[in-house]
């Protein structure tokens, strides 16, 4: 069995290689839900929703979440709400872009936790519509929401205030520089999938960003300390290539919060949980740097610029683990 520890689209893509590569039975995804939010009273579920639509081959390959064949009709019927709001009301947000498509899955999770279900069953059976053919498991059924503090006065607020992540990440297009992250109700939340992670034979921490992605399944009570017990298992796939995230905001929060942009900057992060970090070609040099924080290091493509890339790093990956 595979657990893969999972934020958006970074993780989706590997997955999507990894059902490539192996039964996809054998594959549990276990997803961030730090980032989950709530726009006109429905629960979306960005990273769940990425990973289930890349899975069902449905995703919009330009922007990385959100369904392919999009329309925007009920968004562009919401602005003229939005023109005309009250000062002070938050009704008809139109920063956030939800697709005529994309809504039916927030209106059945939305329905379906006023009925009283949980998160991972929802999201069970949002993957069984979908044919999703790995289990789909959130790090909790509890809410957790990602914070970020504002490291100066800018557009967000003033230098010391929280925002939530959505409004960092979209709204503000993560352009705003961050002191720290805090990730509300973790402590109360009862984590999930730890029998998942205590029965593997391969965790994967997929690579996603380590500290607003990965950080809150690794702060669910519990997680850390089973990773590091079984840290032989366990390998992460570098989100940094060439001192760069692929897509987000990884790099820049690296340097905000005091570490290294680089592929040596995540093994400083992954190295307490983590046995093996995959790494790009482009920093074969760092190779030696990143043994030199106690890990093994692999090189190989990580750019999943095709499904056959994706596969062939996920076979890398977890032949790498012990
Ligand atoms: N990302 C954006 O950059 N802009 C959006 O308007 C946006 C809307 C959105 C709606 C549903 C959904 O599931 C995801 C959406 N995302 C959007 C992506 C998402 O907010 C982030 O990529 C993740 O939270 C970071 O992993």
């Amino acid at each position: 069995m595979i657990a893969v520890l999972a934020g958006g689209v970074g993780a989706a893509r590997f997955l999507r290689g990894l059902v490539a590569a192996v039964d996809p039975s054998t594959v549990t995804a276990l997803v961030n839900t730090g980032d989950d939010t709530t726009m006109h009273g429905l629960h979306i579920s960005p990273d769940i929703d990425t990973v289930t639509y890349t899975l069902a081959g449905a995703i919009d390959p330009e922007r990385g979440w959100g369904l392919c064949d999009e329309s925007w009709t009920a968004m562009e019927s919401l602005a003229r709400y939005a023109a005309i709001r009250p000062v002070g009301s938050t009704a008809a947000p139109t920063w956030f872009n939800l697709g005529d498509r994309d809504l039916a899955t927030h209106f059945y999770r939305t329905a379906r936790l006023g009925e009283g279900a949980t998160l991972d069953t929802i999201t069970a059976e949002i993957a069984r519509a979908w044919n999703v053919p790995i289990r789909i498991v959130p790090m909790s059924n509890d809410p957790v929401h990602t914070f970020v503090t504002l490291a100066e006065d800018c557009a967000a607020g003033p230098k010391g205030a929280e925002i939530a992540f959505q409004e960092y990440f979209v709204r503000h297009r993560h352009a705003v520089p961050v002191s720290a992250i805090r990730f509300d109700g973790v402590d109360a939340a009862a984590p999930l999938g730890l029998d998942v992670l205590d029965a593997a034979d391969r965790i994967v921490i997929a690579p996603s960003n380590p500290l607003v992605s990965i950080g809150p399944i690794r702060a669910m009570q519990g997680v850390d300390a089973l990773l590091t017990r079984r840290r032989d298992r366990v390998v992460a796939v570098s989100p940094i290539v060439a001192g760069a995230a692929l897509k987000g905001p990884a790099d820049r929060m690296l340097t905000e919060l005091g570490l290294e942009p680089s592929v040596v900057g995540i093994a400083d992060v992954y190295a307490p949980v983590c046995a093996t970090l995959v790494i790009d070609h482009a920093d074969a040099a760092r190779a030696d740097d990143v043994r030199s924080r106690g890990m093994q290091c692999i090189v190989t493509d990580t750019i999943m610029r095709t499904p056959a890339v994706a596969a062939d790093l996920a076979r890398i990956t977890i032949g790498a683990s012990s």
